[in-house]
């Protein structure tokens, strides 16, 4: 498995200094930097090749992350917003190509946040996603679309590793997978472990946080051991990414729900004290799901 992480975990408004973060990241020992495909239909040559040099440079690849607008919701009664999600991905698969991105995961089916005083019909909505889907597949051409699982408080159509196998079943296509976050997981599952083993070979994108999205690390009530045992019994040998939240303010906090600093007194620290968390949790989360711990 290779382990990455979010950048908005630095940040209090979306977006940000992708290169600084590449080799922000490589030297606090991961392998994988995600970033946000919000910014990228906008994104000017250069800007990404200096990207794309600054992530080789560090040895680091490059994941995508996404929640799609409420204009370019692709399971939407109203056709004209669905094609407006259409125009968004071709414009955004153009650039993660280019950066060579193979990974792009989030509420992709749906839009996030999810405005619930609106009325929805959840059968419905699930029928236009799925033949949106398959057709998304097609223009994504190789990069792998993750279905991620969203708890019932920011999502309604996927909120299981049950409920996106079957869309992914319904899907039928090989780069439609299931992506699992532990932070989500945490609210929704029975059981974590059997939730990833329900996923099983479906799983192509995984997300990990503790329950209140601080890093992993020891001692809290997240089985790491038994997380990681499960997906290395599942046969799953593609990316963990954290996605962690810890600071108050500004849209990530506004839109994350943090209210109270999480970050352990790392924030008061300022930059280094969220490098040292993010780094030793790396250390950590590598050791107990590489099993050598
Ligand atoms: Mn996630």
């Amino acid at each position: 498995m290779q382990y990455g992480i979010y950048y908005a975990y630095w940040e209090r408004q979306w977006g940000g200094d992708y290169p600084k973060y590449a080799q922000k990241v490589g030297k606090l020992g991961f392998d994988i930097l995600e970033i946000s495909c919000a910014s990228l239909p906008g994104m000017k040559k250069e800007e990404r090749w200096k990207l794309k040099a600054a992530a080789k440079d560090a040895g680091i690849v490059l994941t995508a992350g996404y929640g799609p607008r409420l204009e370019e919701n692709l399971s939407s009664a109203d056709p004209k917003i669905v094609e407006q999600g259409f125009e968004f991905w071709k414009k955004t698969f153009e650039v993660l190509h280019e950066l060579e991105i193979t990974v792009v995961g989030g509420g992709l089916y749906s839009y996030w946040p999810v405005d619930f005083s609106k009325p929805f019909n959840k059968e419905e909505d699930l029928k236009r996603s799925v033949e949106s889907m398959r057709r998304l597949a097609e223009m994504a051409s190789g990069i792998t679309l993750g279905m991620e699982a969203l708890n019932r408080f920011e999502g309604y159509l996927i909120n299981t590793a049950a409920e996106a196998r079957s869309y992914v079943e319904a899907v039928g296509c090989k780069n439609v997978r299931v992506m699992l976050d532990t932070f989500h997981m945490n609210i929704e599952e029975d059981s974590l472990t059997e939730a990833i083993r329900t996923a099983g070979p479906y799983l192509g994108h995984f997300h990990i946080g503790e329950a209140n999205r601080r890093p992993p690390r020891p001692g809290t009530r997240m089985d790491w051991k038994a997380i990681g045992k499960a997906l290395r019994d599942t046969g799953y040998t593609g990316k963990v990414v954290m996605e962690p939240f810890v600071l108050m303010g500004g849209q990530v906090g506004k839109d994350i729900k943090v209210w109270r600093d999480i970050s352990g007194g790392a924030g008061e620290a300022g930059e280094a004290g969220l490098d040292e968390a993010a780094r030793s949790s790396a250390e950590y989360i590598r050791a107990v799901f590489e099993g050598s711990t």
